[in-house]
């Protein structure tokens, strides 16, 4: 096979196969992106993912000087990238990607957008996150809140091996909450991690407005690294100090519940979204299944004055794999910690599937606060929900027979 424009003809010299990455890499850039379907009133996927391993620049994967590297080949190879956090520059549509390494180190970069949904390309370098004195071995699933005193916060989950493990465990972790701000997403400012009362943390999330003048954090307390143990839920504290933060006091704000799509685990996704009638959250909630864990997206408002207290809960999920969303290194995953509201009211959701891609949706306030203010409460029981689903059929055959 000679393969001419895949650049992995093996006879192909060092200029051919530079050429052949360099169009490929650039077609797939440029490839427009469009909604995949009519979708389903609330939200319309789009076709391709917006990030994927291929979107990594060419010369962060390949050596490309033909001295040190004559066969051209790849050298320090990209996994994966996804669970993006988002925010809007001006008019730039940003997400800081979790970028995966064939080594299975994660590290972040930003990847930037003029419309949100296509065409997005990561800047010339991935961010060298400064480490606190206690260095991380793994850092992810980066929140970004552009916060009132100013600050772009960065909150991520950082990941060490556990201290206490014993000899020969190779495997035990322990993952906190690192903290770290910037202006620009190029110069970033390492705070100390969150301190909390809970032996494990991820998914912590920092509140864009100040609650009694103090720092409002969304937490996940957790007993084990994967496992909630008898904990877990979304929880919520205050903070004085962010340059040293420290949440003395956990309390849950969205529980896990049995036989629900959040019966397993649960974390905040995104920052909420500030509406007229409360603050808007998306979260991922998880549940056992004999394939193992399913990860789906789910929606749910808490009180603009008391971000802890929950006001309105959908029952049931936003958005759960489909397709090829289903597969990859952790199949059977969406998971969400980016979004971005226009203006003009669209709402641009980022959610990374099965930990191999970033894919965007858009709805809008409009739609989402229809979904969540008007769409009954998990019933809990089966037979609950059957009465609630026959009471909307016979309203909506009278509609549909006119009486
Ligand atoms: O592999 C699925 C997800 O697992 C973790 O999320 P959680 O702590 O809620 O289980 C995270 O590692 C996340 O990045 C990953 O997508």
């Amino acid at each position: 096979m000679t393969g001419s424009n895949t650049g992995f003809d093996a006879g192909a010299g060092f200029d051919e196969r530079l050429s052949a990455l360099q169009e490929s890499y650039e077609a797939l850039l440029e490839r427009p992106n469009d909604p995949a379907d009519e979708g389903n009133g609330l939200f319309v996927r789009y076709r391709y993912p917006v990030l994927t391993a291929d979107h990594v620049p060419y010369f962060w994967r390949y050596d490309l000087d033909r001295a040190t590297n004559p066969l051209l080949i790849e050298r320090m190879g990209i996994n994966t990238v996804f669970n993006a956090g988002a925010i809007k520059l001006g008019e730039r549509y940003l997400l800081v990607g979790r970028v995966e390494g064939t080594d299975r180190k994660s590290f972040f970069a930003v990847a930037e957008s003029p419309n949100g949904v296509d065409r997005f390309r990561f800047r010339d370098y991935p961010i060298s996150m400064p480490e606190t004195d206690n260095p991380d071995v793994n850092v992810y699933d980066m929140r970004l809140t552009a916060h009132e005193d100013g600050w772009i916060y960065g909150v991520f989950c950082t990941e060490r091996k556990d201290p206490d493990a014993p000899s020969g465990d190779t495997v035990a972790a322990v993952a906190q909450a690192g903290i770290a701000r910037t202006k620009d997403l190029v110069a970033w400012e390492r705070l100390p991690d969150l301190v909390t009362p809970s032996a494990q943390q991820r998914n912590a999330v920092l509140h864009p407005e100040f609650v009694d003048g103090k720092y409002g954090f969304y937490t996940r307390p957790q007993e084990g690294f994967i496992d909630t143990g008898s904990g877990g839920g979304i929880g919520w504290g205050l903070c004085d100090d962010i340059t040293r933060a420290v949440v003395s006091h956990e309390r849950i704000v969205d529980p896990r519940i049995y036989h629900t799509v959040k019966e397993m685990k649960n974390g905040q996704g995104p920052p909420p979204l500030k509406t007229p009638e409360g603050w808007l959250h998306l979260a991922h909630g998880v549940c056992h299944t004999a394939a193992g864990l399913r990860y789906v997206l789910y929606v749910f408002m808490t009180d603009l004055r008391e971000p802890w207290r929950v006001t309105h809960a959908p029952g049931g999920y936003f958005m759960a794999p489909r397709r090829q969303e289903r597969v990859g290194d952790v199949s059977n995953v969406l998971f969400s910690n980016g979004w971005i509201a226009d203006p003009d009211g669209s709402v641009f959701i980022y959610y990374g599937s099965s930990d191999t891609r970033v894919h965007v949706a858009r709805s809008s306030v409009e739609r989402l606060l229809e979904f969540v203010l008007h769409t009954p409460l998990d019933p809990l029981r089966s037979a609950a929900c059957v009465t609630q689903r026959v009471s909307m059929i016979e309203r909506n055959l009278k509609v549909l027979r006119g009486s």
